[in-house]
């Protein structure tokens, strides 16, 4: 426990040195799931990460894949990048690619091994 307190300070204070790097968590259907950047967001591509876990038990197994999008605006189309994710250390690991700065919804959808799908949604900015 004094482990994940210590984490969860210092990762505090790295969210504080690196403003716009991506650390947002959600919970959906009893699954914790967390959504991070590598670095600050930019226009080209970035790496997001995103972990699973269920009563503190990281969730491996589950098929992963992320949609982010933009409405469409004046003098602009609907834009949308969708990625499978692929584990790489127990995260599940993809690359998106914005095409503009602004606000990107996205939609995490994930499938666990007994076929249930759950999804989530949220917003970054760049
Ligand atoms: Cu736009």
């Amino acid at each position: 426990m004094k482990f994940v307190k210590l984490f969860s300070i210092l990762a505090l204070v790295f969210t504080f040195l690196n403003a716009e790097i991506v650390s947002q968590s959600g919970n959906k259907d009893g699954i914790d799931v967390k959504l991070t950047s590598e670095k600050s967001l930019v226009v080209g591509d970035n790496i997001f990460f995103i972990e699973l876990a269920k009563d503190g038990q990281a969730i491996t197994n589950a098929k992963v894949k992320a949609k982010f999008y933009m409405p469409e605006m004046p003098g602009m189309p609907y834009m949308e990048f969708e990625e499978n994710a692929k584990l790489v250390n127990g995260k599940y690991k993809m690359l998106i690619n914005f095409s503009m700065g602004g606000t990107w919804q996205y939609q995490i959808k994930f499938k666990e091994e007994n076929g249930k799908v759950h999804k989530l949604r949220g917003s970054v900015n760049l």
